[in-house]
């Protein structure tokens, strides 16, 4: 009797509580370098013409005027599993940059976007530097693909 009402108090407290521990729990910020939501990756950009998800991954946070560095990986949606791959090369060449919308201007330079030599499909982005604090995305493109060109970006804002 007691196990039963253990458990029936398990039951009742874990679902009552659940929804309550789910809303309070912090929110995944675009600043967070840890992708892993259990075995399925998440999908920080998609390359739709290409059934591809990517992820950005920060070295560190980024800060205004000092490289911030970050790595992209792409895989085919809903196969890879988180930070493990398999990783997918596009079709067609991966460049990226940064932007600011709201006034239409880049960073500092121009950022360079290497292909991994040991793991296709994961690419080093350096020389991103960010001039000023505000509302940026981080812009990644697809030229020259026989599937037809695509752009994707992700959202990031920096501290004033
Ligand atoms: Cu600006």
């Amino acid at each position: 009797m007691r196990i039963l009402i253990c458990g029936l108090a398990l039951v009742v407290f874990g679902c009552g509580m659940s929804p309550v521990l789910h809303h309070d729990s912090p929110q995944r910020t675009n600043l967070d370098v840890n992708k892993v939501e259990g075995n399925v990756p998440h999908c920080d950009f998609e390359i739709k013409t290409q059934g591809l998800c990517g992820s950005l991954t920060w070295d560190h946070t980024p800060v205004v005027l000092q490289d911030a560095p970050y790595t992209l990986q792409f895989w085919k949606k809903g196969v890879a599993i988180a930070n493990k791959g398999p990783f997918v090369e596009p079709q067609g060449k991966v460049t990226t940059d940064i932007f600011m919308p709201s006034m239409g201007h880049g960073g500092h330079g121009k950022v360079s976007c290497e292909e991994s030599t040991s793991t296709p499909g994961v690419y080093a982005a350096k020389n991103v530097i960010f001039i000023m604090g505000g509302e940026w995305r981080v812009r990644i493109f697809i030229k020259g693909s026989p599937l037809g060109d695509d752009q994707a970006y992700v959202s990031v804002t920096l501290p004033e």
